[in-house]
This record gives structure tokens, sequence and C-alpha cells, in this order.
């Protein structure tokens, strides 16, 4: 079997120019995944669960588990030579690492926070950009604000019945399955590709009267197929990364979109959007805010949100036609 480190090493040995750079990030994010894994399954045990009484950059309340990823991801991440700067979705700013460095990881270290406390699957997702600062300098607001076009690398790792790490460095998305008893991710899904039909749809309908009256429509139609014997199910974990997983392995849609009273929605963009877009486009199906593809947007800030949609090409190519079909919005 290939274990991640064989399979970076072989990828690295593929390219020319390559110094091993990159591949050490790659491996230091893997092995923070084990190490999270081992705290998961442990949380309730060991007195890890609940909050830390804080509230982050978002405004939310801080877990003690997200402290811990967030913690676990710096400290690893800031002792690699060759990374010059992170950004965290727990932090406020950008975080200077290694002046010679020349890559940037930008972070979601525990997504899925409300499912925390109730064993429900939680994800990391990861993002690796080059910096475009002159090595030996501080790194800089601009390097972390590229666009989703420039990452070099996506991934995220989710911590399920098994601990998977699935990522992507724009030549397809390959999937790693945690071995508890070697200690080692082992590639279980090599070229992942999105089933062309989707058959599950994951959204939150708390805000339904608030979506856009295309998105509506597309909502009625979702349950008008399922009259007409064209199975399609809802399934909604709450954490993305478990919702992206499965609609990825199966076919799927997952929408977060804006509302009338948040028009940008909840998700970040660098830290959720950039990353899972490209992952879904890398494994054949598509990402937008619902006018433009996610990997298109400029960004202008560091925690940026966006509406998200990601799913099958042809099930997002149906959701734009409700969006001009039905275009006022209230
Ligand atoms: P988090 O980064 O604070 O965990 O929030 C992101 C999560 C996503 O994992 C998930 O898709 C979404 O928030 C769920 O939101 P909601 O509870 O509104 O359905
Ligand atoms: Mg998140």
């Amino acid at each position: 079997m290939t274990t991640l480190e064989q399979f970076i090493i072989e990828k690295q040995q593929e390219q020319e120019r390559a110094t091993g750079a990159f591949s050490r990030i790659l491996r230091d994010i893997g092995l923070v995944a084990k190490m999270l894994s081992f705290y998961l399954r442990r949380a309730s045990l060991a007195n890890m669960l609940g909050e830390m009484g804080l509230t982050n950059v978002q405004g939310e309340s801080v877990q003690k588990l997200d402290h811990l990823a967030n913690s676990l991801f710096i400290r690893n991440l800031s002792r690699n030579p060759h990374v010059a700067g992170i950004a965290s979705e727990e932090e406020e700013n950008l975080i200077p690492a290694n002046p010679s460095g020349k890559y940037l990881v930008l972070l979601d270290p525990l997504d899925g926070s409300s499912n925390i406390d109730v064993g429900v699957p939680v994800g990391s997702i990861f993002s690796i950009y080059r910096r475009i600062t002159p090595e030996g300098t501080p790194v800089q607001l601009q390097d972390f604000l590229q666009g989703g076009r420039k990452q070099v690398a996506a991934g995220y790792v989710l911590y399920g019945t098994s601990t998977l790490l699935f990522y992507t460095t724009g030549k397809g998305v390959h999937g790693f399955t945690l071995e508890p008893a070697a200690g080692d991710f082992l590639l279980t899904y090599p070229q992942v590709q999105t089933p062309e039909k989707s058959s599950y749809y994951s959204f939150n309908d708390n805000q339904l009267h608030e979506w856009h009256p295309g998105l509506r429509k597309y909502v009625e139609d979702l349950h008008w197929r399922n009259q007409q014997g064209q199975a399609q199910s809802l399934r909604y974990v709450g954490s993305l990364v478990a919702d992206f997983h499965r609609n990825l392995l199966k076919g799927g849609v997952f929408l977060y979109p804006g509302t009338v009273s948040k028009p940008e929605g909840k998700l970040r963009l660098l830290y959720e959007g950039y990353p899972m877009a490209f992952l879904m486009e890398q494994a054949g199906g598509k990402a937008t805010n619902g006018t433009q593809s996610i990997l298109d947007i400029v960004p202008q800030k560091l925690h940026q949100r966006t509406p998200l949609i990601l799913g099958t090409a042809l099930e997002i190519e149906r959701i734009y036609s409700f969006l001009q079909e039905h275009v006022t919005v209230g």
C-alpha cells in the first residue's frame, strides 16, 4: 500500500524543480491530522469538550478543541522553515512565520464547531499558496489575498468513522485513510471524480424564506423530482467537511447561500470556499456563489464570507438556470 509520505515523494519526483519544501508542508499537515484524530477520540474522556470562555474574530464562542486544533497547526507549521506565514479562521491577524520560507498556509483548524460536543464528524481544511512578496522579507496581507486560482494545494481532513485526508495540487484529488495501527495515512482513493448524477442535497433550511427566489424554486424542483421518482435525498450534517465529502463521493450538492439579511452568507472565502471549490473542480464538479465561480472571486480581506454552492457540474448548471429565471431578490 502507498503511504501519504511515499505518495508525496513520488509526486515530488515528477516535478523537475521540486525542492521538497512543499512536500514537507503536506507531511506536517498529515502529522497534525494524526494528533488531532487521537485527541478528538479521547475528548469526552479528557475533559476537552465545551467552551474556552473566549470569542474569536468571527464573534463565535471558541471551543476547547477549536483552540487545541488551532494551536497544534500553528505550532507545527510555524516551525517549518518553508512556511513564510499562516492565516487561520481562529486568528484575527495573519501570523508571520519564517521570512525565508516561500509558502503560506491558510487553515480552518477545526470545522463544524457545533458538532464537536456531540460526537458528530468534524474536519480541518487547508490551502497552500506560494508567496508573491520576496523571500527573506516578512509576509504581507497581499500574499494571502491572491485569489483561489493561485492555490498550489488544498485539502481537508475528515475525523469520522475513519480519519481521511483528501487533497489536490491541481492534478486530480487523492484520498488517504489513517491506518491507526501503523500510524500512517494509506492511499485509498486515487484520482477521485465526483459522480455526474446528483442524488443528495445538503443545506440548512432555517433561512429558506430569506433565500433568493430562484434558489427557493430550485428547492421546489428537488421535491418535484422526488415525486417523479428521481430520488433526491436530503443529507445535512452541519460540518462542511462531512457534507462535502459525502457529496463528493456519492454525487450531490451543498448550498450555504446568502440571505436578504446576510447577503454575504456564513462561510469563509479563504478558509472554506476556495479550498473546497478547488477540490470540487478537480473532481469534475463546480463551485459558485450564485453569480460566478468561487475561484474567480477577488478577495478583499482575510475573513471575508461568501455564499457557497458546491456540487456536480450538471446540478450547478441547473441552479444557475433557476437563478437566471427568477432574478428578483425578495
Ligand atoms: P465553523 O467554522 O464555525 O465550524 O462554521 C462552519 C460550519 C460548517 O462546517 C457548516 O457547513 C456550517 O457552519 C453549518 O452552519 P449552520 O449551523 O448554520 O447550518
Ligand atoms: Mg469552518
